[in-house]
């Protein structure tokens, strides 16, 4: 019984992927709540690939449904991560579908927190920016909008 427990949790908490023609290990490596994190910074990808790139997974492009769960991982990326001036992490939220109105497309809920960095989102002053990240403006850390095609690491999420 405590083998076929142990079996599952191992299962649950570990995934696999294949890159560059390898099979890699990948370990959830955080916690809160009912959620596992994978934080992905070896990698970079644009926002569709980083999107697929957790479902291979067998998980999910982040998403922040609370600030209490935004203060969780804004706290990783700070206190774990090199997050310096200028450095990007991809959640997944988009207003793709529709300008202005931001959704997490890996729930297709709309974005309730209201942590935007200052004058964000600005889609660019209209030239169009739709995926939503984490960034360091010069030592503020907070979300922007910007370019979907912009390669940046990214957070995977999975429910326990
Ligand atoms: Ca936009
Ligand atoms: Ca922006």
């Amino acid at each position: 019984m405590f083998k076929e427990i142990l079996l599952v949790f191992l299962f649950s908490t570990t995934v696999f992927s294949e890159h560059e023609g390898r099979i890699r290990k990948r370990q959830a490596t955080h916690e809160f709540k009912n959620k596992n994190y994978y934080l992905e910074t070896l990698i970079r990808a644009n926002f569709h690939n980083s999107f697929m790139f957790c479902q291979r997974l067998g998980m999910q492009l982040l998403t922040i449904n609370s600030n209490e769960e935004y203060d969780y991982i804004y706290k990783i990326i700070t206190s774990e991560l090199t997050f310096g001036w200028d450095s990007k992490l991809w959640t997944s939220g988009t207003d793709l579908g529709r300008e202005g109105k931001f959704n997490w497309l890996s729930t297709g809920q709309p974005i309730k927190i209201n942590k935007w960095l200052r004058g964000q989102p600005d889609n660019d002053h209209g030239s169009g920016e739709h995926c939503v990240e984490f960034w360091n403006n010069r030592g503020s850390i907070g979300l922007n909008d910007d370019k979907c095609h912009i390669e940046n690491n990214f957070i995977c999420e999975s429910f326990k």
